[in-house]
């Protein structure tokens, strides 16, 4: 069976949802990073990151968001949650890395900026271009949603958990993504899916 660490109202929320959609059989293991479990030497010998989430499987351990939402969704239903073929794979790996790689380290720096700056005002500066910077990728995913209503067209796929991981972020820091319709939209879609609903009640977020 899978395992699968997550602390409440971390990007684990994305793969939380998703392993519920896809009704996978799965144990969740919570590991709250603000009681600094994550650090502990039990979680570091399962990923020496000392990050959340992690997916065990039968065979190995995933980390990082858009690998752990892929296997998922190419273990499950029989892949309906994968978009088919090379460019829709390739297109929704992009957005997978964008989220990843933009969007979470960009909202990161609302409350991790030590982890590239020492000094206070350093830390400052990049706390406050955080809404700046969501907003140019609020900007940008809007235009990346085509015709709706998910992320990559007429089909659920496993980007449109993470994308509503990243919509709930931009409210954290006080944007407001009624300035976004397409973003809007796909945002109250993900809140009508019992997956949703289910998630953001074991997170504490409902
Ligand atoms: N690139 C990683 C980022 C994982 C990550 O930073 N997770 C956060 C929670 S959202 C975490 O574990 N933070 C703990 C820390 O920074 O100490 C991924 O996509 O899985």
């Amino acid at each position: 069976m899978l395992k699968f660490f997550y602390s409440n109202g971390s990007s684990a929320v994305a793969a939380h949802i998703l392993l519920e959609e896809v009704a996978a059989s799965y144990e969740a293991i919570k590991v709250s990073i603000p009681n600094g479990d994550h650090l502990a030497p039990k979680f570091l010998r399962i990923n020496p990151k000392g990050r959340i989430p992690v997916l065990l499987t039968p065979q190995s351990t995933i980390t990082e968001n858009p690998a752990i939402l892929e296997y998922i969704a190419a273990t499950h239903k029989d892949g309906a949650t994968l978009p088919l073929g090379p460019d829709a794979q390739a297109q929704a790996r992009s957005l997978a890395a964008y989220l990843c790689a933009t969007a979470h380290v960009a909202f990161a720096h609302n409350h991790r900026g030590r982890r590239w700056a020492e000094q206070d005002a350093s830390v400052k500066d990049m706390q406050s271009n955080v809404a700046r910077n969501l907003t140019d990728c609020a900007r940008f995913l809007e235009q990346e949603i085509d015709e709706g209503p998910w992320a990559l067209g007429r089909t659920y796929t496993y980007c449109d958990p993470y994308l509503f991981l990243m919509a709930r972020w931009m409210a954290v820091v006080g944007l407001s993504i009624t300035a976004f319709p397409k973003l809007s939209a796909h945002h109250d879609a993900m809140l009508a899916r019992a997956s949703t609903q289910k998630v953001l009640d074991i997170h504490g977020l409902s």
